[in-house]
């Protein structure tokens, strides 16, 4: 089965008391050719940091967590679909960070604002749920109907041996040829399955594939021109590429070369009136027959030409939250809960700890920050209306504050 979108959870370590936590790391394996390895295995964590021993001691950081992807995958962060990487490259990609390490007593020993203990030393490691998106990586994409002759012309330009058949659907998987021009210079083309109406909106098979030809540099549409299957090529034509503009605007946007098929079996008017129109459209149209292999070297040659001339295969760029962003999702998550044991109030909260590990608890305007932090999400609020008094013991995280109001 070819898999090619799978969600998983990675979490990387957390800093030890002195370690640093394992970060989880993404890179490209050739020998992998989709993600269905991650429908078995959905939970990817590094390790923790070492705590250090002894006095004075650091601990040793944790070895990162490798994970393998087929070379072209693109990974998501579910909860706002931004891009966090795209494996495309060679060099490993740091895609969850572990957690510093905790600096222990010392480190807090000169401060006057709270009193040194640090009940869990080290901070915690990101944590993320995913979606890993395999985008193929082809300078050309082969598009058209079913069993308008795709497979057949991968097949006979490329050393690829897709199945091809008189049946719709013939080819369920993208399958990938290299088409050689000579000893040096080659490129990919991929065969994706054949795009029925309504792909893009999900229906049926093909709009799950188009995300094969996202990356390519090149489309080539090919059409039954012959019309042996009772359809009008024209609107084949016109209805395939409705169905890259509903997809996305930058594939519909893409450079075309359109290659008529079925040419041994097409009258001369029907390819005369097929050339006329796309012509008219100010586009180019190559005569080939896949069965006979008839145009097909000058189709291959015209690509070549063609490529030397648009950019490289597409990268999909990391997006970043803004601070702004970040701000915003940490005072989302506004939960927290308040217990009075002896007189301190422990404030437990997570998302309190990305405040914390962003904060430097010895620099004045992070703690001014710390301080609207918990103003803003009604922390504050909340131990006023338990009582606490000027000077009461605030506890977050092994951390304790005097309240100042
Ligand atoms: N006569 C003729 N038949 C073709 C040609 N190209 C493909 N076919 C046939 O059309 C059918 C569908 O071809 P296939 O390559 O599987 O189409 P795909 O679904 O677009 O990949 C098969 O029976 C092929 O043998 C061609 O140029 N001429
Ligand atoms: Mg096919």
């Amino acid at each position: 089965m070819f898999v090619d979108q799978a969600k998983i959870h990675i979490k990387a370590g957390d800093g030890g008391d002195g370690g640093k936590g394992g970060d989880i790391v993404f890179v490209a394996d050739d020998n992998i050719s989709n993600l269905i390895d991650f429908r078995f295995k959905r939970k990817y964590a590094a390790e923790k940091g070492k705590d250090g021993s002894g006095k004075n001691c650091t601990g040793k950081n944790a070895p990162d967590l490798v994970i393998k992807v087929p070379r072209g995958t693109v990974v998501r962060e579910c909860e706002t679909g931004r891009i966090l990487a795209d494996i495309s490259g060679d060099e490993p990609v740091v895609v969850c960070k572990g957690g510093r390490g905790g600096k222990g007593n010392q480190h807090f020993a000169t401060s006057t604002r709270q009193i040194p203990r640090f009940a869990k030393p080290g901070f915690r490691g990101d944590e993320y749920d995913v979606e890993l998106e395999l985008k193929l990586i082809a300078d050309v994409g082969l598009v058209g109907f079913p069993s308008v002759g795709k497979s057949s012309l991968i097949s006979v330009v490329s050393a690829a041996k897709p199945k091809i058949a008189a049946y719709h659907f013939t080819t369920l998987t993208p399958v990938l040829g290299v088409v050689r021009i000579d000893d040096e210079q080659n490129f990919v083309m991929a065969d994706i399955p054949g795009l029925i109406e309504g792909a893009s909106e999900g229906v049926g098979l093909g709009h799950e594939f188009l995300r094969h030809v996202e990356r390519c540099r090149l489309i080539v549409h090919i059409v039954d021109v012959s019309g042996s299957e009772g359809r009008d090529p024209i609107e084949d034509f016109k209805t395939i590429n409705r169905e890259l503009e509903n997809f996305s605007f930058e594939l519909a946007e893409a450079p075309q070369i359109i290659a008529a098929n079925k040419c041994d079996l097409a009258a001369p008017e029907q390819i005369a009136a097929f050339r006329e129109f796309i012509e008219g459209q100010g586009l180019e149209m190559f005569e080939i027959s896949a069965a006979t292999t008839q145009g097909t070297r000058e189709l291959m040659y015209k690509i070549w030409e063609e490529l030397q001339k648009l950019p490289p295969v597409r990268q999909f760029e990391a997006q970043p939250l803004t601070q702004e962003e970040l701000d915003d999702k940490l005072l989302s998550k506004k939960d927290f809960s308040v217990t009075i044991e002896n007189g301190v109030y422990y404030v437990e909260a997570d998302w309190l700890w990305d405040v914390l590990r962003s904060c430097n608890m010895d620099d004045y305007s992070s703690l001014q920050y710390f301080q609207r932090v918990l103003r803003s999400t009604g922390v504050i609020d909340r131990l006023e209306q338990l009582g606490i008094e000027e000077g009461g013991t605030v506890d977050i995280f092994g951390f304790q504050f005097d309240f100042v109001e």
